[in-house]
């Protein structure tokens, strides 16, 4: 049975439905190669970890100098056992190139000797997937920027309109949008929601995302008088209707516990999830997808799955995406939701990052999935073939597809 099953995740191919991927056209947004791959920041904080540098001395080298340190200190002189330093094992496996190789220049030689556009194809090969969901910033100036040249957009690149700096930032960005010419005030009064709600359609308009996300600390609440509440109730909500698309929720993020390193010095607390219910029930006719980062806050929310049906959990988020955990959490929500979520996003913010990251999704699922079947056969349940096919279909393309909207590519 698990051969079976091994052969069906290996043949059908996924979609990444969360990533930090740019498409081609985005030029120096998207990253890639080697020296972005060592110095991905959950590298950078097991550096810290192993090396007594100064965060200070680090962030003041140049690229490939860290990237050389994090090679030396994690990989030659400690085992690259964990998850993230695995990972770089494996994508240089699967390129073909020797782990074990005394200096990064020949690594470097075969990154520098790739074009882009062919090099995506492979990469999303060894994957297994064919279509990525990218995180978009309409206030990250360079990327709006490329934005309103009107990049011509390669198709394997699904765009996400994020909302962090618009809902979690308010403070330090109305003015960006009341320079743009809305007519938008810091406490949120007067015509602000329905200015952003504008901001929004526009964007809607230029990015056609598949759906708006946002990533919530742990201390959101709902319902509440904040600025976040009003700005999501009166402009984002609506919104999203209007447009047909779902609001992502990445719950339970705590940002800054470590200022000094920077992108690795987030970290993670357990959500209170009834603004979650709340939410469910007073926006019957909004489509929420939810992850959420702290494992205490996993069985609730399969438990509001099964409650509200405007709600998909899906991914196992940053600090879960471990085999132990992604092996717990995913045997929970089958037996508790069967085959109605989304197991997995990658996350992934340097291309070859897919190859590892979804090469261990398939490892990890494959077992998990076989001791459901057997209990099931065991059961006097009938599993072939084309049920597996329907169900991992359906798990890693389908129900984001019918969740979002139709017009993500149909299974081929
Ligand atoms: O996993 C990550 O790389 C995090 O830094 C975040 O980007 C997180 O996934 C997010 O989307 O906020
Ligand atoms: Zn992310």
């Amino acid at each position: 049975m698990q051969d079976l099953i091994e052969d069906v995740l290996a043949a059908v191919p996924f979609i990444d439905m969360h990533t930090h991927l740019f498409a081609p056209e985005f030029g120096a947004l998207g990253l890639w190669g080697i020296d972005e791959l060592l110095t991905y920041h959950y590298l950078e904080a097991e550096l810290f970890r192993f090396s007594a540098i100064h965060p200070h001395t680090y962030q003041a080298m140049t690229k490939s100098e860290q990237a050389d340190l994090i090679w030396q200190v994690l990989f030659r002189e400690n085992t690259p056992v964990s998850e993230a330093t695995r990972g770089v094992i494996a994508v240089l496996q699967a390129l073909g190139l020797q782990s074990d190789t005394p200096d990064l220049s020949e690594i470097r030689e075969y990154f520098r000797a790739q074009e882009l556009e062919p090099h995506i194809t492979r990469v999303f090969e060894l994957a297994g997937i064919d279509k990525v969901v990218m995180t978009n910033d309409p206030l990250n100036d360079t990327e709006a920027a490329l934005w309103r040249e009107g990049p011509k957009r390669d198709p394997r690149f699904e765009a996400a309109l994020r909302l962090d700096r618009i809902l979690n930032d308010w403070p330090d960005h109305f003015e960006n949008l009341s320079k743009q010419g809305f007519r938008v005030q810091r406490e949120c009064g007067g015509w602000t929601a329905f200015e952003v709600r504008r901001f929004l359609d526009g964007w809607c308009e230029r990015m056609n995302p598949l759906y708006m996300a946002v990533s919530l600390p742990d201390d959101f609440e709902y319902p509440g008088s904040e600025p976040r509440n009003k700005l999501l109730t009166e402009a984002v909500l609506p919104a999203c209707h209007e447009h047909g698309i779902p609001l992502a929720l990445m719950m339970g993020v705590r940002r800054q516990v470590n200022p000094m390193i920077q992108l690795a010095g987030d970290g993670s607390g357990r959500s209170d999830l009834r603004a979650l219910e709340h939410l469910c029930r007073e926006f019957p006719n909004n489509r929420f997808l939810v992850s959420v980062l702290s494992r205490e806050n996993q069985h609730e929310l399969c438990v509001y799955a099964r409650k509200f049906s405007n709600l998909m959990p899906f991914g196992c988020w940053w600090f879960l995406n471990n085999p132990s955990i992604v092996e717990e959490v995913t045997r929970e929500r089958i037996e508790m939701l069967g085959m109605s979520f989304i197991p997995q996003h990658s996350d992934a913010r340097i291309l070859e990052q897919v190859i590892y990251k979804w090469r261990n999704t398939r490892r990890t699922l494959a077992p998990l999935l076989t001791g459901s079947y057997r209990l099931l056969a065991e059961d006097g349940g009938h599993v072939k073939r084309a049920t597996i096919e329907k169900d991992v279909r359906r798990l890693f393309r389908g129900n984001l597809e019918s969740f979002t909207r139709p017009r993500v590519s149909a299974p081929s």
